[in-house]
């Protein structure tokens, strides 16, 4: 072969290339749109060709002397680091938290000071069984660890979106993760319980009950990261400026209330946008619509502690807002998404011992081994014991600590003192940190003793009565899904036996829920009630904060219309869709045959959001159909625009359809079946009505119709 070589350089990159500047900030390029820095090594060193390594000849071998090829293969070959062996797929948002009122009287915790003051914060929403490429709407539960970086040092409340735990001691822990996780011989099936390892572990383990009934409802697949609580699970102590200790339970309560999706959409929302969760959050910060949660504290003393009918240490069990109410007392807005996802987002680093003065632990003992867990693992996933230098992790206020050296070092003291105490002065190139007696942090000084063994205390014995609660409390619709969630799990499990003996527990916690279960499993003969250790207490009254139903928002805020539209759709109507949304505060998004949009008839243009298949009705919260009449028999006779339909009415989403509608509802199989929250939009009177139906989010009234078996 013969001939000029190559560049290797696409026309577009010699585009770029015409004019360079030396400017005082090295070389620079002019691009389309301003000037674009030089290319470097990470020496600094300008890269002259990023295209071609360095050859002997034109067609090789490679020099080993190529230093820039070297440099960014070797990076590109460490470029990753271990993933969270649980909570691996997370998403992260920056913002801040805000108290209304002073706490002084119950912690002295610098950050519940001064009313209005804003302490930056940093949250990270994640899953916990899939790993880091998974999906967004896997049946689980979503952490919600929050980093609050006080004046007085980083406060890490690292939560759940759920209130209680699968176990009650740190030990249990590996257990039921293995369990839950892809099953070891064939790494398989990820980012979901429904199989065998995961039913087997929980049904060996009583305590895990209740937690099955948490997972199993409609808490484990979300609408949103925006729409779900958030809980500090363990009971923690605040501790004022005289000493004084008081317990308390931390809560997140969502602004926007709450919601979650229903299965069948769950499993096609995973199909349809992995990323579901993450893009709702970042698209709502970009928005300036910014999540905003309520921190809720229940507050309760020693004497409390006694009399409540459980232990207040045990993490399988709730303390009922009926009975300790929750006191809102400041509220966290995220109104900044990350500059760089792996920056932020993948090196933060959560541990449960990050507590300042005015806070401290209890003695729940998977609290306890908690804090032993974080740390350990963050050494282990970021590499070095100065993962605390990250700007992600590190401390927003002064900070002086006499640690120092180690992998990666950044931050380290100046001068000649570090060690302590010391006797250099400021002429030393002192004086070092001292500590601080009065301000510094001291634990509170309970008083413990007893005989060391390994036991399991008395009080945490009953692990059926609390689970009965949370299924009482329910509305029908929600109890019906807990049903229908336990027996798509368990008929993912391929061991009869294990099907069977989460039955005998379900037996302890409800009849009904029991027999429904076993009757969608087809079981032929009813398990005998599982050996308890504690008979079940009937008598707990219902808890209706307890339910997602009736705590849901006042407001269709937030929410999603997806607008199905093609040429000549009707201009008044959608101009008046959109006014009634932007009134709510909710968004309309179009779906229409072709991305490049349509010509409304009025002639002006209306640019699509999604092409059909690509933004299936599933993905929002509501839909209006909108073709023309031209277009009408076109649009019923695409399969993608008739799931549209039907997905939406299965999913008792609301509906609003215009005039020319009637020929895709028919397709659809809906046609016959219209019902209350079906709406027709003939005038534009009707588009703010029907964002007003939307409020109630579903109609709940249709699923005995959508779902019979
Ligand atoms: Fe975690 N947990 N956990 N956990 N956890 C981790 O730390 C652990 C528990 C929670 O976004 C790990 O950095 C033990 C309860 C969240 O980065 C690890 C026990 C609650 C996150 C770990 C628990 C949580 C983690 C893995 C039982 C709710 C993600 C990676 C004693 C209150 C934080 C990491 C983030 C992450 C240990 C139980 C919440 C291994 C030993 C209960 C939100 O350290």
């Amino acid at each position: 072969m013969s001939g000029e070589p190559y560049s290797g350089k696409h026309d577009s990159a010699r585009y770029h290339e015409q004019t360079i500047n030396r400017g005082e900030g090295g070389e620079t390029h002019q691009v389309a749109g301003g000037e674009a820095p030089v290319l470097t090594t990470q020496q600094g060193i300008p890269v002259g060709d990023d295209q071609n390594s360095l050859k002997v000849g034109d067609r090789g071998p490679l020099a080993l002397e190529d230093f820039h090829f070297r440099e960014k293969i070797f990076h590109f070959d460490h470029e990753r680091i271990p993933e969270r062996l649980v909570h691996a797929r997370g998403f992260g948002a920056h913002g801040f938290f805000e108290p209304y009122e002073s706490l002084a009287d119950i912690t002295k915790a610098d950050l519940f000071q001064r009313p209005g003051e804003r302490t930056p914060a940093f949250v990270r929403f994640s899953t916990v069984a899939g790993n880091k490429g998974s999906f967004d709407l896997a049946r689980d539960v979503r952490g919600f660890a929050v980093k609050l970086y006080t004046k007085e040092g980083n406060w890490d409340l690292v939560g759940n979106n759920i209130p209680i735990f699968f176990i009650q001691d740190a030990i249990k822990f590996p257990d039921i993760v293995h369990a839950v996780k892809q099953e070891p011989d064939r790494g398989f099936p990820q980012a979901q319980s429904a199989h065998d390892n995961f039913w087997d572990f929980v049904s060996l383990t009583p305590e895990s009950t209740a937690m099955t009934l948490w997972i199993m409802s409609d808490r484990a697949i979300p609408r949103s990261f925006r729409f779900m609580e958030g809980f500090g699970v363990h009971s923690f102590r605040f501790v004022n400026a005289v000493g004084e200790s008081t317990f308390v339970k931390f809560h997140w309560k969502p602004k926007l209330g709450m919601q979650s999706v229903v299965w069948n959409e769950a499993l096609k929302i995973n199909g349809a946008d992995p990323d579901f969760h993450r893009r709702d959050l970042w698209d709502a910060i970009k928005a300036g619509d910014y999540p905003e949660w309520e921190l809720g504290l229940q507050l309760f003393d020693d004497a409390f502690a006694e009399r409540f009918a459980f232990d207040i240490l045990d993490p399988t069990k709730i303390i009922p807002e009926e009975e300790v109410p929750v006191r809102r007392v400041g509220r966290l807005v995220l109104d900044r998404c990350v500059d760089n996802f792996f920056a932020e987002t993948e090196q933060v680093a959560f541990c449960t011992q990050n507590i300042v003065p005015g806070i401290d632990f209890s003695n729940d003992p998977l609290l306890q081994g908690r804090n032993f867990s974080y740390l350990d693992t963050q050494l282990k996933r970021l590499g070095s014991p100065n993962f605390t230098h990250l700007p992600i992790n590190a401390p927003k206020c002064p900070f002086h600590t006499l640690q120092q050296d180690g992998h990666m070092t950044f931050v380290n003291p100046t001068g000649r003192v570090n060690y302590e105490p010391n006797s250099w002065g400021q002429a030393d190139g002192g004086p070092g940190p001292r500590e601080a007696p009065d301000a510094g942090f001291h634990s509170w000084p309970s008083e413990e003793a007893g005989r060391k063994r390994r036991v399991r205390p008395e009080s945490f014995a009953d692990h059926y009565s609390q689970a009965r609660q949370f299924y009482i409390s329910q509305t029908e619709v929600e109890q019906g899904h807990i049903v229908q969630a336990y027996v798509f799990e368990l008929s993912k499990v391929e061991t009869p036996r294990i099907r069977a003996r989460m039955v005998s527990h379900l037996r302890n916690v409800h009849e009904d829920l029991a027999k429904a279960v076993a009757d969608g499993l087809r079981l032929r003969e009813m398990p005998p009630p599982a050996d308890a250790a504690r008979p079940t207490r009937e008598d707990l009254p219902s808890s209706p904060a307890l339910s997602i139903l009736l705590n849901g928002p006042d407001s269709f805020h937030g929410r999603k219309v997806g607008a199905l539209v093609t040429d000549g759709v009707d201009a008044d109507l959608v101009a008046a869709l959109k006014d009634a949304c932007e009134q709510e505060g909710a968004m309309l998004k179009f779906v229409a045959p072709r991305i490049g949009g349509v010509e409304a008839s009025n002639g002006t243009w209306i640019e699509a959001d999604e092409k059909i298949d690509g933004g299936p009705s599933v993905v929002v919260d509501a839909v209006v159909v909108l073709p023309s009449a031209a277009e009408a028999a076109l649009l019923a006779s695409e399969a993608t625009a008739r799931d549209f339909v039907s997905d939406a009415f299965a999913h008792c989403k609301f509906i609003g359809y215009g005039a020319d509608a009637m020929p895709l509802l028919e397709k659809a199989g809906v046609a016959q079946e219209l019902d209350g929250g079906c709406l027709p939009l003939n005038t534009t009177g009707d588009a703010s009505a029907f964002i007003m139906a939307c409020r109630k989010l579903r109609h709940w009234e249709r699923e005995p119709k959508v779902k019979q078996v």
